[in-house]
């Protein structure tokens, strides 16, 4: 089933995610909605608090290629347990902040320790688009956006941008 992605401003979307505790068969079910809301978008990750629940929960799949092997992971309670001192920049987007893009330097390397929706446990390093998306991810279960690496300035004319846009889709809706 696809879930409704909530936009930028939302409370829900500033606030810390709590750790799952038990792997039930609805948090398997969500994991699952999530990764079909992601495909339609389309996206590259989606975060439960994203789709307006706040457990620590997040989809991705960045085999984006043409031809590529889909790889779509599901991760409970992940986290970054090393970084790389090297760097690397890219040009974000995210689904709360539609037609936004803006680029943010972050480690190029991070591995990460995460549960699967059966309980096993899993740490992995991932490079290149993937450390990207999974530390966006991550991000997102602490309540932090992109936008929150930007100036100020920058960050409140997009802010204003997706207020304006919420009352259009309100108004359209209506
Ligand atoms: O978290 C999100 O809102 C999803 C976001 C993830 C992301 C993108 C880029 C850098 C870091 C994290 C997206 O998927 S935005 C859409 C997007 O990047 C994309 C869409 C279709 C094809 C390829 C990429
Ligand atoms: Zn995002």
């Amino acid at each position: 089933m696809l879930r409704p992605i909530l936009i930028h401003p939302d409370p829900r979307l500033k606030k810390p995610a709590s750790p799952v505790v038990d792997l039930s068969d609805e948090l398997r079910v969500l994991a699952s909605d999530m990764l079909e809301t992601m495909y339609d978008a389309p996206g590259i990750g989606l975060a439960a608090p994203q789709v307006g629940v706040l457990d620590r929960l997040i989809v991705l799949d960045c085999e984006k290629e043409e031809g590529a092997t889909p790889r779509p992971l599901a991760m409970f309670n992940p986290e970054v347990i090393a970084t790389s001192d090297e760097t690397s920049v890219y040009e974000e987007g995210c689904l709360s902040i539609p037609d936004i893009y803006a680029e943010v330097t972050r480690p190029a390397e991070v591995e990460v320790a995460w549960m699967d929706a059966d309980g096993r446990a899993h740490q992995e390093v991932f490079t290149g688009l993937w450390a990207t998306c999974v530390q966006h991810e991550i991000d997102h279960l602490e309540g932090k956006l992109f936008i929150d690496y930007l100036k100020p300035l920058k960050r409140q004319m997009i802010t204003r941008k997706m207020v304006k846009l919420k009352r259009e889709r309100a108004r359209e809706k209506a």
